[in-house]
């Protein structure tokens, strides 16, 4: 039983601590992260849908998926803070960090890359390891012009693999607009050349994210073969830290009426009481652990040979 007030938590967890990470980016203590604001429900629902056991795979707004998989706090903001206690001692970063323990497989800077990787892992789980558990792969609209990204859904088709796909859409790519990149009005229409089922949900709406996940998860548990589900985002945050946004002020306050946030709030029919007891115990343990980040010491390479 999915318990709905720790869901939420969980997202205000990823929306609290990207808005302390980026203080410490403009501090210069952090190098210039992404953030996912706007899109905390899909990794949040998606991976709450998921057995534990099960693997994710994702692109490069690795923070809300990193707490979404169950990785704790404090040795997630190491890492991102260059410190030997981070989950990768602090060498890899947001773009290139691994947590087996949480089975938070691989992280990818080179946009489309995660898809032929997760293809692979899946193939691996199925065949090598001969296991009933399935991998779930993030990635944005955009990486759905990349050539790695039709090669690792071919490929799992073909193959009949155990691979959830999740498609991020949020309609841009860095400052660049879907009609540069999309050919068609969906992402989930393109499934149909690849002969595999797919849809269309509100990426905003956690019920129905964790209701579409659940689903298709099943599909492709029961028959070994690839789901893709395209959720439908809004980025409130700029591309990256230090890359201003080139949409306007207003189009962003018009995205953020759909904040995930502000729509869990409301189903849940939280009180300004409980919504304010949440956030004080939630930043808490944020600050916490960029205390104990700050003064841990840094992270350092092995030596040769
Ligand atoms: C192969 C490759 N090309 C270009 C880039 C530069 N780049 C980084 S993120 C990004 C936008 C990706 O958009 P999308 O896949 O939709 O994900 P989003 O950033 O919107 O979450 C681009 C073009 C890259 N990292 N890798």
């Amino acid at each position: 039983m999915i318990d709905e007030l720790e869901l939420y938590e969980r997202m205000l967890t990823v929306r609290q601590l990207e808005e302390e990470l980026q203080k410490l980016c403009v501090l210069g203590e952090a190098g210039d992260l992404h953030f996912n604001k706007g899109q905390e429900a899909i990794s949040v629902g998606v991976c709450a849908a998921l057995k534990p056991t099960d693997y994710i795979v994702t692109h490069h707004r690795t923070i809300a998926h990193a707490i979404a998989k169950g990785i704790e706090v404090r040795p997630l903001v190491a890492e991102l803070l260059g410190k030997a206690t981070g989950i990768n001692r602090g060498v890899a970063g947001e773009m290139h960090f691994t947590y087996p323990p949480a089975r938070y497989m691989f992280t990818f800077q080179l946009v489309g890359t995660c898809v032929p990787v997760a293809a692979g892992l899946a193939w691996a789980v199925k065949n090598f390891l001969n296991k009933a558990e399935i991998v779930a792969c993030f990635f944005g609209d955009a990486a759905t012009g990349n050539a790695q990204t039709h090669e690792g859904i071919n490929i799992a088709s073909v193959r009949k693999l155990p691979l959830l796909l999740i498609c991020e859409n949020n309609g841009v790519a860095g400052n660049i607009g879907k009609e540069f990149y999309l050919p068609t009005e969906t992402v989930a229409e393109r499934a149909l050349s690849y002969g595999i089922p797919a849809r269309t949900v509100d990426g905003n709406r956690l019920d129905e994210v964790v209701d579409a996940a659940g689903k298709a998860a099943g599909y492709v548990r029961e028959h070994s073969e690839p789901y893709l589900v395209e959720m439908m985002t809004t980025r409130l945050s700029w591309h990256k830290q230090g890359m201003p946004d080139a949409r306007s002020k207003e189009e962003i306050a018009e995205l953020a009426k759909r904040d995930p946030l502000l729509y869990e709030e409301k189903r849940l029919k939280m009180t300004e009481a409980e919504k304010k007891q949440l956030v004080k115990k939630v930043s808490t343990r944020i600050q916490e652990a960029i205390a104990a980040g700050r003064v841990a010491p840094l992270s350092t390479f092995p030596e040769p040979g």
